[in-house]
Formats: C-alpha cells, structure tokens, sequence
C-alpha cells in the first residue's frame, strides 16, 4: 500500500544488534564451561570453513566491554545476545556454575550502565554436549525438563534486569540442518521422522519455559526468533501457488502457528502422516502448547531473504546437504521436496558471495504476513549482510554496500510499519564481526571490524570501526527519519 505520508519509526522503537555466544565469546574451557556440541562439531573434518572453530572467536569472553563501549557509541537501545547453557549449567542437568551466571551478570549490567536493553536469547544451539552422551540431547523428551530447568534458572537469576527473552533461535534451521541436512550437530541426514519428533521436544521445551518465565515474571516480553524465509509463487500457474501454499504450511506456518496459536498446521499434519510421520505427544502437550501461545508477546523474525517457489514432481531434487561455504558465487545447488516443491534461482533478485537472494521487501512480507495472520507485535531479532571487507591503510573499512543493504531493509521496514505493523525492535546481524557456524571468519556482517582472519594463532582481535558502524549511529540519532 501507498501512504503520502510515512509516520516513521515510534519514539520507543529499539535500535540493536545481535549476536550468539558460539560466535562471539571464544573462552572456551575457562571458568568452568563445559563442553557444547558444537565445540565438539566443528573438529570433525570437513564441517566448517578451514575447519574454523569457536574457540577464541572474537574473545568477547574478555573483551566484552570493549564492545559494549562501542555499542553505547553507536548509539544503540538493545543488545541481543544468547547465554551458553555449558556456562551456567556445564553438564546440562548438574551443578549451576557460579561464575558463568557472574559472567552474564557482568553483561547485563555493562548494558543497562548505558541504558541498552538487554535482550537475551535462552538457546542459540549450542547445547551441552553432556546431554547429547547422556541420553541423545534433543531426540529425547528428557531435554525438555532439562531445558526448562535451565530456562528457569535464567529467569530467576537475571529476571529483574531483563524484560525481552527469546526462547528458542531459529527452531526451524537447527533441527532442519541438525537432522536433515547434517549440517549442524548432530550431523544427521534426513532422518524424517526424528527431525518432527527433536522439533516438537524443543517446542516443549519452549512452551513450558514460556508459562515458567511469566508465572515470575507475568510483565516481561518473550518470543521465539524465527527465521523466516517468505516464498513467492514462481508464476501464476495454479500448481505453483499450491506448492507455496504447501511450502509456507511445512516451512514457515509449522513454527509460527506453534508460536501464537499452540497448533500445528493441519495440511502439514495430514501429509506427515500419509507418509507414516507421526509426533509422538503426551496428554496435556497441546493444552500447554495452546497455554504458551496464549502468552506469547511478540513474533521474532531472523529475515535474510526470500524464496522462489515451483511445483517439484515426485522425481524431482531433494534437499541440498552442500551449501556454498566458500564465498565463490553461484556454487549453491537448486533444493526441494520431491512431490511438493522446489527454490528455483530467482532470476529477479541479486544475491550475495554466499548466494543468499538479497530482497529488501522480503522484510515487509514478513512483517505484513505475521500482522495478519497472528496480530502480533514484531521483534526483527536479526538482518544483515555477509560480506567479504577489507581493512584498508589507516584501519579504515569501507562498507558501502553493507549500508545499501541495511538501508534498503529499513525503508522496506519503515513502509511495514506505516501499514500498521506493530514492530518493536530491529536488531541488525551483528554488531562486530564473529564467527559464522559454517563459514568461518570471512564473511562479515558486523559494524565493527574485527582484525582476525580463520586461523587463530594469527589473530589479533582489534577492533575497528566500518563506515557502516557511523551510518548506523546517524540512523539512531535520527531515528530512522533520514532514511
Ligand atoms: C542465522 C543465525 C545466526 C547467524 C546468521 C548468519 O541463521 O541465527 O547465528 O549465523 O544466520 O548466518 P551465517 O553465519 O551462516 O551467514
């Protein structure tokens, strides 16, 4: 829709930036963390980029207010961040580690010294690795309880200090990579029917954790951060709307309408169980979903691009376990689900090194989309750009097409609103340059500059600002009315 005018971003709207402790802390054995699956993940061969690890990372562990300083500068509102369940609990079900909880206390106050809301992700997949040898980690429904456990310590120790959680990052890419794909841990390849029954644990474990916070807490804000990717009909062929309709029903409604309305979709249902997929429930687990969904306050929406959709036949391409890892252009591979659908390229859309469609109106689609069909407030809980930079004389870095990018989103943002979308924050992905899970040190996203490259014995960690980091302290100040 057209406005003449635009109202432009509310005066509480909450500028920010994201990370995930995986990416960013490094410390990896210090002060009692334990062992996470992805620490163990990565040494297998051929898993990640230069066999790239998390190890050191970007050393937030020690540097943390180095980088919290710089976030005040730019002027940010909200800092989301994920806390490591191997540093508060390092065996997953065992001892509360002291020092890990003084750690994130640390954090939180470094923030709020700045008046930066803290927004604090509960599980960005890195899951102790204890619980993965004890009994499976998520294929079992034990996690749920141990899940929550953790949850709730979190809410109870820092509760007072914190009023946005997010329980669950992108549900949808750690058990499709985790047991499809076998791209994350556990690294298993399309093994159907665990991946529905690991997917409805977590949504367990996050509708339990959800009644838990609010019956501390019945004022503090929580969702799940969804990583979204709205699909467009390849053409007007009625076989090809179809195929979006059952694309957006198994790969987007599947977790949204978990999220807000405790139901799963019912063609999603219906097919699963034609072909033998049948979750496993107890009693009272749709009541509790429902109870959550109830409670919910806000969708989070990690919005990178979107997708081409076109009816796939029954012979057709499967799903793709290579992605482009590398940054060479045009090496990732056409994917789908035989009989269903499938992602042709987008012949409209310019992509990144990485070959991720880059679609500025994409985050209006989400935004319209959710508004509709739950009438939820919105939390863009990450957007950004993967970039390859480079740090020039002068420790200078020119980004400008990181700054087209955010631009572009945040105009495509600012019309959402103005259609009387209800959105609260918009976290960009991510503040300084970290590790990305598969692709090592390369791809860069950050508004810092972070001097290292893959191999660690060579980093040397400093900090550096882009020209994107001034752009967004502009958009800050100005609250987005220059844009
Ligand atoms: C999201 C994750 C983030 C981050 C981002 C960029 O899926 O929630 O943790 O990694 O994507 O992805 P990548 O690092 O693969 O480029």
């Amino acid at each position: 829709m057209y406005f003449k005018e635009s109202n432009g971003f509310p005066e509480t709207f909450l500028w920010g930036s994201a990370s995930a402790a995986y990416q960013i802390e490094g410390a990896a054995s210090e002060d009692g963390k334990g062992v996470s699956n992805w620490d163990q993940f990565v040494r297998i061969p051929g898993k990640t980029f230069k066999a790239t690890t998390g190890d050191l990372a970007v050393d937030h562990y020690h540097r943390f207010k180095e980088d919290i300083a710089l976030m005040a500068e730019a002027g940010l509102k909200t800092y989301r961040f994920s806390i490591a369940w191997t540093r508060i609990i390092p065996d997953g079900n065992g001892e509360v580690n002291e020092k890990g909880l003084a750690f994130y206390d640390a954090i939180i106050d470094e923030c709020i010294k700045y008046g930066i809301e803290p927004m604090v992700t509960v599980y960005h997949w890195d899951m102790p690795q204890a619980l993965q040898d004890q009994y499976g980690g998520w294929e079992n429904r034990q996690i749920v309880k141990d899940y929550v456990r953790y949850a709730t310590t979190l809410f109870e120790h820092f509760g007072d200090r914190v009023h946005y959680w997010i329980t669950m990052n992108e549900q949808n890419v750690f058990t499709s990579l985790g047991w499809l794909t076998g791209m994350h841990p556990p690294g298993k390849v399309m093994d159907q029917k665990m991946f529905y029954q690991v997917n409805h644990h977590a949504n367990m474990a996050h509708a339990y954790s959800v009644l838990e916070l609010k019956k501390r807490y019945p004022d503090a804000h929580v969702g799940a951060s969804f990583a979204y990717t709205p699909g467009y009909a390849w053409d007007c062929k009625p076989i090809n709307a179809m195929a979006k309709a059952d694309y957006d029903d198994l790969q987007n409604y599947f977790w949204m309408d978990v999220y807000a309305y405790g139901r799963y979709p019912k063609a999603a249902i219906r097919y699963l169980e034609s072909n033998g997929i049948h979750i496993q429930m107890e009693a009272e687990d749709q009541k509790i979903m429902k109870q959550a969904a109830a409670l919910i306050d806000f969708m989070g929406v990690n919005y990178y691009q979107t997708a081409a959709i076109e009816y796939n036949p029954i012979d057709g391409v499967g799903m793709s376990t290579e992605v482009n890892t590398t940054g060479k252009k045009g090496t990732a591979k056409e994917e789908g689900i035989p009989g269903l659908y499938k992602k042709p390229s987008n012949p409209y859309l310019e992509k990144t090194d990485w070959d991720w469609t880059i679609d500025p109106m994409g985050i209006r689609m989400c935004c319209r989309d959710i508004t509709s069909r739950y009438d939820l407030p919105i939390v863009i809980s990450e957007n950004g750009l993967g970039a390859f930079d480079k740090l020039e004389e002068d420790n200078v870095i020119h980004d400008p097409y990181r700054i087209a990018f955010l631009e572009a989103h945040l105009k495509e943002l600012k019309k959402a609103i103005d259609d009387g979308c209800d959105v609260w924050a918009y976290c960009t992905w991510s503040f300084t340059d970290l590790l990305s899970w598969l692709n090592g040190y390369q791809k860069r996203y950050g508004f810092v500059y972070v001097d290292r490259e893959e191999d660690d014995t060579t980093a040397k960690l400093n900090r550096y600002k882009k020209d994107s980091f001034y752009w967004y302290q502009n958009v800050i100040k100005t609250n987005g009315k220059d844009l």
